[in-house]
């Protein structure tokens, strides 16, 4: 009892803390993870998912008018040709103009939904004048992200563990934190290659308005343009094997100097820079 009450303070203790140092100057905030009792789609964090948004928007209204004109068409002819009303049927089988309009007008409501659908697909589809590359795996399960413009820097991004799972900071929404984030420079356009290692897997971040399939032996491709700074999730969307739900997506948005210093720190860790000069001297000398 005392024990769990100590808990308790030490947990209302840490969060105090941690959204302390949340709010803090060089913190990320967290953008893009769902809310309980959520209803729509996310905000949109990029330009394609505005359009994705727009797009639904359209669509909501075209099918709600046709939902509601046959609703009404059931409902009047339910009560207009009710036997009480009308007795003796009509033996009219064809009506030329009608059916030419029963045609022609559904062929130009499906006109009017594929022209911003297909400029959608395309819009999404590549990358135009892209500033970076970063290539996506999936793997049984967790996700690599390689960065071939930063000296093929590769960062391995796995679900926090049990045991980390327990403390969790704020910035570490349950079930979708990860020990490295795929870390990319603000309001910068990214095409995003994808492939997988193993089984098909789903590279989607909601906000983001991408989901990408990913395939062994293929590359697909897609882009994001993240306009805010923060933490954005997202979640493997294609069953996968029984690790699928452990392998969360996360995105960590952060200025142009801070991903740069990102990157450097990166490659040193990795041993992709030279710590001294003295290495390069090591050359042999008959090469
Ligand atoms: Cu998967």
């Amino acid at each position: 009892m005392i024990g769990k009450r100590v808990l308790g303070i030490l947990g209302i203790l840490a969060t105090v803390v941690g959204l302390g140092m949340a709010t803090g100057a060089s913190a990320q905030p967290v953008v893009g993870v769902p809310h309980e009792w959520q209803m729509n789609f996310p905000p949109a964090y990029t330009p394609l998912m505005e359009k994705v948004a727009s797009l639904h928007d359209l669509l909501l209204v075209i099918i709600t008018l046709i939902s509601v004109f046959v609703l009404f068409l059931l409902v009047y002819a339910m009560w207009r040709f009710h036997v009480s009303r009308n007795p003796t049927s009509t033996t009219t089988t064809h009506h030329t103009g009608l059916e030419i309009a029963w045609t022609v007008i559904p062929i130009l409501i499906l006109v009017v939904i594929a022209i911003p659908s297909f400029r959608l697909l395309y819009y999404g589809d590549k990358a135009v004048d892209a500033a970076m590359t970063i290539k996506v795996t999936g793997h049984q399960w967790y996700w690599s992200y390689a960065y071939p413009d930063q000296g093929n820097v590769v960062v391995e991004s796995r679900i926090l563990s049990e045991a980390d799972r327990v403390k969790l900071k704020p910035s570490q929404p349950r079930m979708l934190a990860v020990d490295e984030e795929m870390v990319i420079p603000v309001g910068t356009t990214i095409r995003i290659i994808g492939t997988a290692a193993d089984s098909m897997h789903g590279w989607t971040v909601p906000g983001f308005g991408i989901k990408k399939t990913v395939i062994p032996g293929r590359l697909n491709e897609g882009w994001i343009s993240v306009l805010k700074e923060g933490y954005y999730f997202g979640q493997c969307s294609q069953i996968c094997g029984n690790g699928h739900s452990y392998m969360p997506i996360a995105v960590r948005v952060v200025s142009k100097p801070e991903f740069d210093k990102w990157v450097e720190q990166k490659k040193k860790s990795a041993g992709l820079l030279p710590v001294t000069d003295v290495a390069s001297a090591a050359t042999p000398a008959n090469r």
